[in-house]
């Protein structure tokens, strides 16, 4: 039975049954029975795998198509009425010919199967920030995960009534056929279509079809922003809180900096923090105006590899029940899973994740993808922050970009105002990872980190920035910061040890964000006098004078650099914000 009698809802449905012919179709109603009855389902098909249920209660395992493992960039569009409104980094198709040959391929692929309308909010249900999508969809996987993501149910209708504001998602599995799998956003239209693929980051449509490419698009018109960015808490000894928040392509790290566990020293002095978000903020201006943030998720999205109690207990704390584990390896003997870098003792009597027996003990070959996640419930993070659910979000004192580059980017640098903030973002670069289809290690330009995201012309997103920047008091404006944990010497050795000791950057960076500590005004911005570091206790570790150099400007590179910055503005034409093409002009002044 349906759960809402909003008509623009009703009708979109009936439309998109017509076309897709489901035998049944069933409203996820977000209650514990009806999501038991699901995952008994899919256990009894071999959709899931139940794990052991003492050990990792309620957590199910998931294998995707082995063609089908991460997010397909050449295949994702933003189908807005001309290409210059999506832009040259975007994939562009016209909306009428796309939906005609996303309907052609969508055509009666529900026949035998069953449709499950998911009506769910990104953000707490009824909150300001928060926006209702509905996502039609023939996978139980994606129910489940949706239900950890989001914040799922009738409520969600209830807040909805009946408006037509809210974002229309049909998913179809089809044949998982890679030749024709699309993902297409209609910014204009609200609409997000997904066909061929059951992979989280292609399929989960709150996450980076709405909440990022949909989301940035209405924040465009509507004066707010939505951005690749996790949300963290710093609180100090008096018990004070300030929040940053960071944009990194994916991989680079983002679950781990929400989540680090500050360095012994600074524990013993009572510094905490607190997640709010790992990956996606929603910011706008407050009453008082300051820029406030909400994380839209409901859950975490992990990278599996590497995680294990030394790099994020947190997260790893965090996948312990009601998780969903996909493209892992599975542990035969205990029915748990693992992953590279869980721990040193790979399993013997195992399944890799594309299904065939592994012996962790003595094959070559890996035994978790490395794109393989987890799907695990926000509220099992024990270092949560207590604003998760705050309806009006937090205070950003700070905007954190950064990339992962072996040269050039240092340690860490600060904007010298918000242009050029918004300067330092657009010249994002990063070494690709295996979260996109496609070679990895790559340097790319990666804007904000928002490259794969962004629902329209970048240099109009550029100007947005500018423009948000232009209502805000320079003195409530967060600062703007550039940081690389990645810096590597010439023998390709990691320079800064990363994980909680990025605290240490951190701490200078809410320094700076205080007015309590100075800092060189070079070519690029404000560079920290290394004495400001605190490296006490990485004897060893990293030196006064290693740390020195990983906080030089090389001139010479910038001046590649800047060549690079150059070829990449030229794609977007006149379009290029004045105060970009400005910032541009000083940078390679200054470095020459
Ligand atoms: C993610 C990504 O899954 O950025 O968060 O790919
Ligand atoms: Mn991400």
């Amino acid at each position: 039975m349906a759960l809402t009698t909003n008509k623009s809802v009703l009708s979109w449905i009936d439309e998109k049954v017509e076309l897709v012919k489901p035998d049944n179709i069933v409203w996820i109603d977000g209650s514990k029975e009806q999501i038991e009855e699901l995952r008994a389902t899919a256990c009894s098909t071999g959709e899931l795998i139940k794990l052991n249920q003492e050990l990792l209660p309620d957590c199910y395992l998931h294998r995707t198509a082995v063609n089908d493992v991460a997010r397909v960039e050449g295949r994702t569009f933003i189908c807005a009425s001309t290409k210059e409104e999506a832009g040259p980094t975007n994939n562009w198709m016209e909306p009428s010919e796309a939906y005609k040959m996303l309907y052609d391929i969508a055509r009666d692929s529900y026949k035998g199967r069953t449709m499950y309308v998911i009506p769910y909010s990104m953000g707490p249900v009824g909150s300001p920030f928060a926006k209702v999508g509905i996502e039609l969809t023939d996978s139980i996987y994606v129910v489940l995960n949706m239900v950890i993501m989001t914040r799922v149910g009738k409520d969600v209708l209830e807040v909805l009534g009946d408006s037509n504001d809210w974002v229309r998602g049909l998913h179809c599995r089809c044949d998982i056929d890679e030749e024709k799998r699309y993902i297409c956003q209609f910014p204009q239209d609200n609409t997000i279509i997904s066909v061929n693929s059951g992979y989280g980051g292609n399929v989960l449509l709150g996450k980076k079809c709405f909440a990022l490419r949909i989301a940035s698009y209405q924040g465009w018109k509507e004066g707010w922003q939505a951005e690749h960015m996790l949300i963290l808490g710093i609180e100090n000894p008096q018990g004070e809180v300030k929040y940053i928040c960071a944009a990194f392509p994916s991989a680079c790290g983002k679950t781990n900096l929400a989540m680090l566990i500050p360095p012994e020293l600074y524990k013993e002095k009572g510094y905490k923090v607190w997640c709010v978000g790992d990956d996606i903020s929603w910011i706008r201006k407050g009453p008082d105006g300051r820029l406030y943030a909400i994380n839209p998720e409901n859950g975490f999205f992990g990278v599996a590899p590497g995680t294990n109690v030394k790099s994020n207990p947190n997260a790893l704390a965090s996948t312990k029940k009601g998780t969903i584990f996909t493209n892992v390896a599975h542990n035969l003997d205990d029915n748990t899973v693992w992953w590279e870098g869980l721990d040193k003792n790979p399993p013997a009597n195992a399944v890799e994740w594309k299904g065939n027996p592994w012996n962790g003990q003595e094959s070559e070959e890996k035994g978790a993808h490395p794109n393989s996640r987890f799907t695990a419930p926000a509220v099992n993070c024990p270092c949560l922050s207590p604003e998760f659910e705050n309806p009006n979000g937090v205070p950003i004192s700070a905007i954190v970009f950064g990339g992962r580059r072996a040269k050039l980017a240092p340690l860490v640098y600060q904007s010298r105002d918000w242009n050029h903030g918004v300067f330092v973002g657009s010249i994002m670069a990063s070494e690709t990872t295996a979260a996109a289809a496609g070679a990895v290690g790559v340097v790319r330009r990666d804007p904000m980190a928002m490259l794969p995201f962004c629902g329209y012309n970048m240099a109009d997103y550029w100007q947005h920035w500018i423009d948000i920047g232009a209502t805000l008091d320079p003195e409530k404006a967060p600062k703007i910061f550039n940081v690389n944990w990645f810096r590597k010497d010439d023998e390709g050795n990691f320079m800064w040890p990363g994980f909680g000791d990025n605290l240490r950057v951190l701490e200078w960076i809410i320094n700076r964000c205080e007015g309590k500590v100075d800092a060189k005004d070079t070519e690029i911005g404000y560079i920290p006098y290394a004495k400001d570091i605190n490296i006490e206790g990485l004897e060893g570790e990293v030196s006064l004078e290693s740390l020195e150099s990983i906080l030089e400007v090389e001139k010479e590179l910038w001046q590649e650099d800047a060549k690079g910055i150059e070829e990449f503005y030229a794609k977007f034409g006149d379009k290029i914000p004045a105060v970009l093409a400005e910032e541009l002009a000083t940078l390679k002044k200054n470095v020459q």
